[in-house]
């Protein structure tokens, strides 16, 4: 038996001289430099204590060490679960006491608060920094730069990604070695990814997007990639006439096509630009056409099931649709009351099914059952339109969700939070549109009789438990919250309502 992830991914690049990751300094990793540094952390995850199956949690900045974590987490057959540098000590906590790890990786600065989750789940805690220094960088130094890969089958579980729910707390997304595989082929294929790109790389690596979508397909075609910590104007400047390659969030087109210094001359080196995560609006394709002639390839996709759907690579590139199923996978458009398919040309949710699809929630068989029918379909909670070419368009959503600057953020975690407020009565969280984020939050807030709305209270109340990116940027208070007659709070209204 082999380790199929491990095997396409990385171990072909064993031995390669040739330059693989560029840093903000100039210096370059080769693949084979990273090759052996994915077998030296292989030997550290050993040493801690992890064994085949173990999850291992990681709250790191961005950097070659991080990536080569995930490779030894999949060298070494274990479970690599990415968490949003931004989440608080509290959100974490959960995390850690539901994946139930073997090794916690995080900052030395936030060790402190770490340390004693990981102790209650008897996971050892080793510490990694922005610029790569740290105990596991320390455990890494010295051990063999050969490790004998441990045999996975396509089943077995590769990265487990928490995603929020609209009601409840979080679910593990169980992601498994065939899901990843599934779609880094289809989306290298698709996109005719190749050893002569180089990808410009500025989105985090712990969510799909970044770390799967960009990462896997580079690795898989054996592209350069450019690693960036962030997002940054100056710096994507200077990459783009050096670049084949860029996949982002909507605000990184809107971000750039605000900068003068994006012309057609600028871009005329690159091959593609990809967006994702978040409706990119049509005016944003239009203006970034105009501005460098090249048409942005819009795709669509989800943390469960990686992705979707994609407009082509070779064919029209149709503003405001995310395009067609990946080879491979099925999409149906049903009747989210009966789930009977709905009629041609009608909006319908959307469901998925392929090799892309997660295996399940963690230790979360019910939740699994309601999302994930019997005959093997994915329930997204999107809303969406195929139009007589096949292009699929996403209207609208059932599940109540905000997405700003590409992150998720589910307003019923921030009301859960507003509502613990003092003398607040009762709370809806929604969202406006934002020039710069797409989507912005804003808290509506109902005060229990004669309680006084005490703003930086609530603030700091928000401000202890949740990422700042989840932060209200506006509080209104209402007398009450607008209400169907079945008593749904209509966010439809507020957003009317506060969103001009
Ligand atoms: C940062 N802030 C945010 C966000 N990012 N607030 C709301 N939404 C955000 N996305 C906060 C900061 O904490 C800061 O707070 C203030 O906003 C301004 O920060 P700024 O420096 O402008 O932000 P930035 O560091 O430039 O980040 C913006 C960003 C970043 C580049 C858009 O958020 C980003 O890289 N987003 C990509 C997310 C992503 O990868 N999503 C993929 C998920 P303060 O007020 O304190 O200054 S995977 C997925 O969705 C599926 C599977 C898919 O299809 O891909
Ligand atoms: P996540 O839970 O982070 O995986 O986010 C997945 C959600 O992001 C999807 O269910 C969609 O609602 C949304 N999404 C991702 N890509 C697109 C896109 N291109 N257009 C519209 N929505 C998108």
């Amino acid at each position: 038996m082999q380790n199929p992830l491990y095997d396409a991914l990385f171990a072909p690049h064993a031995g390669n001289p040739a330059a693989f990751l560029t840093l903000d300094d100039g210096t370059t990793v080769s693949f084979a430099a990273f090759v052996a540094r994915i077998a030296q952390t292989a030997h550290a995850l050993r040493d801690a204590g992890v064994a085949p199956g173990d999850r291992i949690v990681v709250q790191a900045p961005k950097c070659v060490g991080m990536l080569a974590l995930y490779g030894a987490a999949v060298q070494a057959g274990a479970v690599f679960l990415p968490l949003n540098t931004a989440y608080t000590a509290d959100e974490v906590d959960y995390f850690i006491a539901d994946a139930t790890p073997k090794l916690v990786i995080c900052t030395a600065a936030a060790r402190p608060s770490l340390a004693p989750m990981a102790a209650r789940t008897g996971a050892a805690l080793l510490t990694l920094e922005a610029d790569d220094s740290g105990t596991l960088t320390d455990a890494t130094t010295g051990q063999p730069d050969t490790f004998p890969t441990v045999p996975r089958d396509p089943d077995d579980l590769a990265a487990l990604l928490y995603t929020s729910g609209t009601t409840g707390r979080s679910k593990g997304a169980m992601m498994t070695q065939r899901n990843l595989l599934s779609n880094a082929r289809a989306l290298t294929d698709l996109w005719q990814i190749t050893a002569q790109d180089r990808l410009i790389h500025a989105l985090p690596i712990f969510h799909t997007h970044g770390l799967f979508v960009a990462m896997n397909t580079a690795l898989l075609a054996g592209a350069r990639v450019r690693l960036m910590p962030r997002f940054d104007l100056d710096q994507m400047m200077a990459e783009i006439p050096r670049s084949t390659l860029m996949m982002g969030v909507p605000t990184f087109y809107t971000r750039l096509l605000e900068d003068p210094r994006l012309t057609r001359d600028l871009a005329a080196p690159m091959r593609l630009f990809i967006s994702g995560s978040a409706p990119l609006l049509a005016e944003t394709h239009a203006a970034f056409a105009d501005r460098t002639g090249h048409a942005i390839l819009e795709r669509y996709g989800m943390t469960e099931t990686n992705m979707i759907t994609s407009n082509p690579y070779d064919g029209a590139r149709i503003a405001g649709t995310v395009g067609m199923p990946l080879p491979g996978v099925e999409v149906r458009l049903t009747d989210p009351d009966t789930a009977a398919p709905v009629a041609p040309g009608a909006v319908g949710m959307v469901e998925v099914r392929g090799p892309n699809v997660f295996k399940g929630y963690w230790n979360m068989p019910e939740k699994t059952a309601a999302d994930l029918r019997a005959d093997g379909f994915f329930i997204t909670g999107d809303l969406g339109q195929i139009d007589a070419q096949g292009y699929l368009s996403i209207v609208g959503r059932i599940k109540d969700l905000i997405i700003s600057g590409g992150y998720n953020i589910y307003p019923k975690e921030i009301e859960d939070v507003l509502n613990e407020g003092p003398g607040v009565a009762e709370s809806a969280v929604f969202g406006i549109p934002d020039p710069d984020f797409g989507e912005g939050v804003v808290a509506a807030v109902v005060m229990a009789g004669g309680a006084a709305f005490d703003e930086a209270a609530l603030a700091a109340l928000v401000k202890a438990k949740l990422a700042r990116f989840k932060h209200p940027r506006r509080y209104v208070v209402l007398p009450d919250l607008p209400r169907n007659a079945m008593g749904k709070v209509q966010k439809n209204l507020l957003r009317a309502q506060f969103g001009g």
